[in-house]
């Protein structure tokens, strides 16, 4: 029995809104084969070094996108000083593993699972371990939320009343899910543009046993899909949300889908199984640039046509943008701007294009010639230019952004000041305990008041 220390590696508290559930995965499935394993999350602000002494592991495993690999890496060399041997995993090791071998004594490319066994067991000699992809998720362990401090994720909306998750109120105990390993369709900006895996789900009765002991267990009043498409299999949808009415479950939820998924029958049912909220995909108001992204996948009339449907099923409708996507001029970052406000989003964000390494977007900045020497990781973060992909200069860019910024001010349903206020004189015992044991929401919500 080998003991393990999984680390959430990152400081940037925005991104604690939702759980590890790599890790949880990941631990469950260890602890599932005899190992001791816990976890460390740098994320929900543990002070994983006292931490990794304490338990003194014989591994620690360390996870980390692109964003914040730099913080896996000096966590990792930390280790190494210390004593302690190192396995690094991840999105972005998975395409960089020479990268990460220097920080780490082992590399996991791909899923973790298998690899995982394999080190600490000594059953590998190889430094860099290649994962095989789980092909039926429905034998993977349940996971354990106590390994992580559920309650800190549940106030993620708290801390950060400006997510994505619009379709509930600060004060609401949120927890996120996932379901399904992979996506059916291959846009040019998303890792599973090189990942190549089949596109895996568990069961709906797995997902309704998950909901339940969040409901009972935990008291979550809602939950976020982490699902990069939770509508994209029909069958196992309608089956989830049947069973979802038929055991009464009260938990509130919403979700990530494409434009082609939805229709009137569909949304009826979602309807009824709790469902409000809906974020597409929607990246682009011009069809040159929402080609591109999406592999001419989609046009910008089954976007409109989706939001509308949505909206009439009394969900919200909401999508998510690029912004700065190569060769984008500014005449069609402000066809983004009109499409949001004559389709009346109730809900939108909208992101820097950035080009993760690994995507065929990468691929096509590398034939152009436009990546550069020296990167530094931690500007992959959605929030500015990594490098020059259109004519637009960075400052300009920057002023871009900020009008994209106010008008979600605008729009988004308890982002603005005005509703924070307004929840905050209704409840407002929970919001002076909310500021008290967050006092950074506060400089979340100043920041939004000068913005405006
Ligand atoms: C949930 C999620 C989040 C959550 C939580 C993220 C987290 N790290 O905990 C939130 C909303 C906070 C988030 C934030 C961000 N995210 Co995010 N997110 C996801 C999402 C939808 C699911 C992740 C997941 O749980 N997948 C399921 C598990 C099973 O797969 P996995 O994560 O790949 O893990 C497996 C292997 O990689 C490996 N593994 C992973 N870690 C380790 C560690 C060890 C030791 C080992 C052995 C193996 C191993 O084993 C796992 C099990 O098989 C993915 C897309 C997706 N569907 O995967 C994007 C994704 C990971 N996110 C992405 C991005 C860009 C971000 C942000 C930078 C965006 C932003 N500015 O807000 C931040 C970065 C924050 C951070 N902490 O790193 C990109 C990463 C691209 C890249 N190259 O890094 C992804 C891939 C989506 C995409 N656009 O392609 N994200």
């Amino acid at each position: 029995m080998a003991k393990l220390v999984l680390v959430n590696s990152g400081r940037d508290y925005e991104y604690g809104v939702h759980e590890p559930l790599h890790l949880l995965v990941l631990a469950a499935y260890a602890s599932k084969k005899g190992h001791k394993v816990a976890i460390a999350d740098q994320i929900a602000g543990e002070d994983i070094f006292k931490k990794i002494k304490k338990l003194n592991p014989d591994f620690v495993g360390i996870t980390g996108t692109t964003a914040v690999i730099n913080e896996a890496y000096e966590i990792s060399d930390w280790c190494r000083k210390n004593g302690f041997k190192t396995i690094l995993g991840g999105v972005h090791v998975t395409v960089m593993p020479e990268e990460g071998l220097e920080h780490a004594d082992y590399v996991v490319k791909g899923e973790g699972e298998e690899a995982l066994i394999k080190i600490i067991e000594g059953k590998t000699k190889e430094r860099i371990v290649t994962g095989n992809p789980i092909t039926d998720l429905d034998k993977l362990p349940k996971i354990n939320r106590d390994l992580i401090d559920t309650k800190y994720y549940q106030k993620g909306k708290d801390r950060n009343p400006g997510t994505h998750l619009h379709f509930v109120p600060p004060n609401t105990k949120l927890n996120s899910v996932l379901f399904t390993r992979g996506c059916p369709f291959n846009c040019i900006f998303c890792h599973n543009s090189w990942r190549g895996l089949k596109v895996r789900f568990h069961s709906a009765k797995r997902m309704i046993e998950e909901l339940k002991e969040l409901e009972t267990k935990y008291g979550t009043e809602a939950v976020f899909f982490m699902d990069d498409d939770l509508l994209c299999h029909k069958p196992r949808i309608v089956e989830f949300c049947k069973l979802f009415i038929k055991e009464k479950l009260k938990i509130v939820w919403g979700c990530q889908s494409r434009v082609t998924m939805v229709n009137e029958d569909l949304l009826k049912l979602l309807k009824k199984a709790n469902c409000k909220q809906i974020t597409f995909g929607l990246e682009a108001g011009s069809q040159r640039i929402l080609s591109m992204l999406k592999n001419d996948a989609t046009t910008i009339e089954q976007n409109k046509k989706a939001v509308k449907l949505v909206k009439d099923a009394k969900i919200l409708s909401c999508g998510s943008f690029m912004i700065g996507s190569p060769g984008e001029t500014e005449d069609e970052i402000m066809q983004t701007k009109k499409f949001i406000i004559e389709n009346d989003l109730d809900g939108f964000g909208a992101t820097v294009t950035t080009p993760f390494p690994g995507t065929k977007l990468w691929e096509m900045c590398k034939k152009k010639k436009v990546i550069p020497q020296k990167i530094d990781w931690k500007n992959f973060n959605l929030n500015k230019l990594t490098f020059a992909l259109t004519e637009i200069s960075q400052k300009r860019m920057e002023g871009i952004k900020k009008e994209f910024l106010n008008l979600a001010l605008k729009r988004n349903p308890g982002m603005s000041p005005k509703s924070i206020l307004k929840i905050s004189i209704k409840h407002p015992k929970k919001a002076i305990i909310r500021v008290i044991e967050n006092p950074k929401s506060i400089i979340t919500i100043l920041k939004r008041l000068t913005n405006f």
